[in-house]
């Protein structure tokens, strides 16, 4: 499948054709996973082309480069000019967002200090990340055999590009065994997220999502799903959730930046309620897409 990006990518304070935004194969990040990155969206809006959330998506990329000592040679007012020129640039109306940080080309063995610190901010017309009809009718996931990272082994708070090794093994076995997407243990057993997603289980009208000592990224779409789902006047809590309670759940539904909110239909071919979306996470998705169009206000704190 052809990449669906061409435009112009700002590389280290530039801005290169989509075809020249290239690296030397000697690339410590190639080798060693030693990259951060974000992904955020950007949607029409009546005042024209709105970036979801960027400060908190900026934050979050300074955050994890601080964890692996890879400092950005940019300041984040910098990098957030540098990507709202990417999108104006690139004439798009609504896109998805990929800045990069990684050690570059310098000296290849584990030691990256060699390495200088690169920046690259693509973007490209992303469409609907579990497929065109996940929003409405949901996904069928499974209960992947690999487990998220133990703490004190790959920082989970860290958008790391090596995290994304574990992820794939999700992804792949999920996809090969004829799921949508995978739910990820954590080392314990209880339910941490979907391979690029967070998770939200509803039972009873209570809405429990798992909390940060789970081996989550900690998403910015979770959040801005927790903040909302309270002011819809629904009870959230965040606590561990046994691997079972996804057999017996209402609703279940995933939230992140490239899947938005996707509602879940079955797990491991259990139907999820009534194996569709359910009316709360509709609500839900409701509410949030009101807000990337500008119709709808969030408190900004919960
Ligand atoms: N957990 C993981 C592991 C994850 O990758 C993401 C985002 C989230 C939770 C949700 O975070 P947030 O986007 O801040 O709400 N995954 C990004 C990358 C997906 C990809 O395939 O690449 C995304 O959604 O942009």
């Amino acid at each position: 499948m052809p990449f669906p990006g061409t435009g112009p990518i700002w590389f280290n304070g530039e801005f290169v054709p989509w075809d020249e935004a290239n690296v030397h194969v000697m690339t410590h990040a190639l080798h060693y996973g030693s990259g951060v990155f974000e992904g955020i969206r950007c949607y029409k809006t009546e005042r024209g082309p709105a970036v979801f959330r960027l400060d908190e998506h900026v934050d979050r990329m300074f955050t994890s480069s601080k964890i692996y000592r890879m400092p950005i040679p940019y300041t984040p007012e910098q990098i957030r000019d540098a990507i709202l020129d990417t999108i104006r640039r690139n004439e798009l109306e609504s896109c998805y967002i990929r800045p990069l940080v990684f050690r570059g080309y310098g000296q290849i063995g584990v030691n990256p200090r060699q390495c200088p610190v690169e920046v690259a901010i693509g973007v490209w017309d992303w469409g609907k990340y579990l497929g065109p009809e996940a929003l409405e009718k949901g996904v069928n996931v499974c209960v992947s055999s690999w487990n998220r990272a133990a703490p004190n082994t790959f920082p989970a708070l860290a958008k790391a590009s090596g995290n994304y090794l574990n992820s794939q093994l999700a992804k792949m076995e999920a996809l090969e065994n004829g799921y949508e997407e995978a739910i990820v243990l954590d080392p314990s057993g209880y339910v941490s997220e979907g391979s690029g997603e967070n998770i939200f289980l509803i039972k009873d009208e209570g809405i429990i999502t798992p909390p940060s000592s789970t081996s989550i990224l900690p998403g910015i779409t979770r959040h801005s799903v927790i903040v909302l789902a309270r002011e819809l006047g629904y009870e959230v809590v965040k606590r561990q959730v046994p691997r079972e309670t996804l057999y017996i759940a209402d609703e279940l539904f995933f939230t992140g930046t490239a899947a938005e909110v996707t509602p879940i239909a079955t797990v491991d071919r259990i139907p999820v309620g009534e194996g569709k979306r359910g009316p709360m996470t509709e609500a839900i998705q409701e509410a949030f897409f009101a807000i990337l169009r500008e119709e709808r206000k969030i408190a900004t704190t919960g």
